[in-house]
Formats: structure tokens, sequence, C-alpha cells
């Protein structure tokens, strides 16, 4: 399936104000930078429809995208970002896990993990709650441009090895949002899980 329609139908930082559709939604999630904005546009095929920031910390709200009138995708505010308040990173973290718990369309998260880096405390905590929470989440590994063929491999038996004892993840998917590497393979996911 290649996504030729993808439309921005709004944001916010209230959960309450968030637009509804009739659509299934699929959520992103990571540490601020990981790449969230940069794989959205990747698959809808588009250079900028979602904000690409190399500013840390700037995607403050959640955003959703609608894809070929059919999904929804939501772009979540990055978690783990040192240089704001605790009390601003403890307000978003609870928006996004209401909207997790409370969505009525919500189907499946893509947490996103920097495959250059070992996954930190931010990132194995959103995976253990979303396990906690028998959410259903696919892990994928992005910037894999940026690495080798071998230190991907390790990357993605090292998270497979964390999620042994898990029973809600769907896959460990190697990304690139520069070759798109994956991309197919996320697409196909996205649609078999959520459709
Ligand atoms: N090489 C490479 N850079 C990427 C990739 N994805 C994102 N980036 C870069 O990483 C930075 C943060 O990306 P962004 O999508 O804004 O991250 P977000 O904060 O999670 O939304 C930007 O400078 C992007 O150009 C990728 O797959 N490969
Ligand atoms: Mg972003």
């Amino acid at each position: 399936m290649y996504i030729k329609k993808a439309d921005f139908i709004g944001g916010t930082n209230k959960l309450e104000d968030l637009p509804k559709t009739s659509h299934p939604e699929v959520a992103f999630a990571g540490r601020s930078n990981v790449g969230k904005s940069s794989l959205i546009n990747s698959i809808v095929n588009r250079k900028n429809l979602a904000h690409i920031s190399s500013n840390p910390g700037k995607t403050r709200q959640i955003n959703l995208y609608t894809v070929e009138d059919k999904w929804v995708l939501v772009d979540m505010p990055g978690y783990g970002y040192a240089a704001v308040s605790k009390a601003d990173r403890q307000q978003w973290s609870d928006m996004m896990k209401t909207y997790f718990l409370k969505r009525e369309n919500f189907k499946m998260v893509c947490v996103l993990v920097d495959s250059r880096h070992d996954p930190m405390d931010s990132d194995l905590g959103m995976i253990e709650w979303l396990e906690n929470n028998d959410l259903k989440y696919l892990v994928v590994l992005t910037k894999c441009d940026k690495i080798s063929a071998t230190a991907i491999a390790e990357r993605k038996k090292q998270l497979e090895d964390f999620l042994q004892l898990c029973k809600n993840w769907v896959e460990v998917l190697p990304y690139s949002s520069v070759t798109g590497m994956g991309k197919n393979e996320l697409v196909a996911i996205i649609k078999k899980n959520i459709d």
C-alpha cells in the first residue's frame, strides 16, 4: 500500500480538546528527537506534514494526521527530555497515558527507540507500562542508516531479549526515514493490526 493522501487534522495539549474521528488510531511515542515526526512523514511520503525539529522538546502537543481518510496517526509529545521542568514532563506523561487508556479508537502504539544507543530508562519504562496495561505495541529502531547491519542486528536482539517475557509486542522493526528501510513492513503491520 502506497500512501498518497494525508492531512493534519489538529493538535492540542489538552486531551479533552483532541479531535475525534471514526477511524482507528495508531500512536507514535518516544523520546524527543528520536525521529517520530520524520517517521510519520516517511510513511505518508511527505517531506513536512509533521513538523521536524532539531530542537528537542519542541513538540509539546498531541498531533493527529489522517491517512487515506482511513487511519489516524497520532504524534505524541516526546518524553524524557531533561531541559523541561519535572512538572511539565509529568503532565505530558500523564496526558499520554490517559490517551492510551481512555481513547476509544486507539489500537496500537509504535515505541520509537534510537538504534544507535542502548535503550534508556524512559524507553524501557514506557514499554513496561504498555505491557502492564495490556496494550499492543511495536518497537521501532530509528536512524538505522547511521549504523552497520551488524549493529542493527545486535540492537534488535538486545530489545527482543528484553521483551522475552512480554506478550503484547508485535515486532522489533529496524527503520530509517532517510533510506526507507522498514517502511513497507511498518505500513503492512499497521494495516494488519488496526484495519
Ligand atoms: N539519519 C537519520 N536522521 C534522522 C532519522 N529520523 C530523524 N532524523 C533526524 O533526527 C532529528 C529529530 O527528528 P524528528 O523527526 O524531529 O524527531 P522527533 O522529536 O521524535 O519528532 C532531525 O534532525 C531528523 O532529521 C533517520 O531515520 N535517519
Ligand atoms: Mg516531532
